[in-house]
């Protein structure tokens, strides 16, 4: 175990207690870490401090922060800056497509559901690593959210799945430019977990059933264990590892 004591990490995309971005902020506060979280509208304020409320440290900082506008993230980063100073790490857990294009045949995909897909899911990742990296000035570490959907075709995944391809590649030339500043990036591929943006993809039930039945560990996986796997990439203990997809996800991707 490595302590976070002392260290400040930012968590974006707590949308309720089933936000697979709160399974992670269970993890990092357990270890001792301060956080900050940021969420996309006013809607989410009053759950997200009631959810931290909870945690066993009550230094928790709360920012609005529509990835969707490059002012808002600029001025969300800012007043972290003034607030906090330093920060150690970052969490990126947002993602959104129209529910339309979640279902169906991906050849249907309009060009604005295509556009949304990959601004909410992928250009977010650019925009918010690059006002958190400045932050970073003892080192860092980011850690963002994927889905097999983006490495192979997932039924009824889509253009989501294109966006994930998208936000990997990303992670990947993020990786490349951050390195020399002695910041990591890394995705956590997690496997099919029921939460606010799952109930949009279309027949979600038979995914999860599929994993039950045919993963190796025959189980779905918990936000838990994905928590503790992102903490592992916040933390010193992977020092070594960056550009890295691990996919947390009881070994359902290693099948044909
Ligand atoms: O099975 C799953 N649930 C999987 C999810 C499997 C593999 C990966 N993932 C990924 C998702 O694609 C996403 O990248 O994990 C990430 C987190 O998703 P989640 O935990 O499944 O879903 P949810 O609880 O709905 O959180 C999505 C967040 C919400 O939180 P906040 O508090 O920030 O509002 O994305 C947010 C959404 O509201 N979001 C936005 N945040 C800022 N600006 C925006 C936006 N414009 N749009 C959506």
């Amino acid at each position: 175990n490595v302590s976070l004591e002392g260290k400040t990490y930012v968590v974006m995309g707590v949308a309720n207690k089933r936000s697979i971005a709160w399974g992670i902020a269970q993890a990092l506060d357990k270890m001792g870490a301060r956080l900050i979280f940021t969420y996309a509208n006013e809607r989410f304020e009053k759950p997200v401090k009631q959810l931290a409320d909870t945690l066993t440290k009550s230094d928790s900082l709360f920012y609005p922060c529509d990835v969707t506008d490059d002012a808002d993230i600029k001025s969300a980063f800012q007043s972290i800056k003034e607030d906090v100073g330093v920060i150690h790490g970052l969490a990126h857990c947002i993602a959104f497509a129209d529910k339309e294009d979640l279902k169906g045949e991906f050849v249907e995909t309009s060009r604005e559901g295509f556009l949304t897909a990959h601004n909410i899911s992928s250009y977010s990742l650019i925009a918010a690593t690059r006002e958190a990296a400045p932050l970073m000035t003892e080192g860092g570490s980011v850690v963002t959210l994927t889905y097999l959907g983006g490495e192979r075709v997932v039924q009824n995944y889509n253009v989501m799945g294109v966006a994930k391809a998208s936000l990997d590649a990303s992670m990947k030339y993020l990786a490349n430019d951050l390195g020399k500043d002695g910041i990591r990036i890394n995705a956590v591929s997690a496997g099919p977990i029921r939460t606010l943006s799952a109930k949009g993809v279309g027949d979600f039930n038979s995914i999860l059933k599929k994993i039950e039945e045919k993963a190796p560990l025959r189980k779905t996986v918990t936000q838990e264990e994905v928590g503790s796997t992102a903490y592992y990439l916040l933390s010193d203990l992977s020092k070594g590892v960056t550009g890295e997809i691990i996919h947390v996800d009881s070994g359902y991707s290693i099948l044909g």
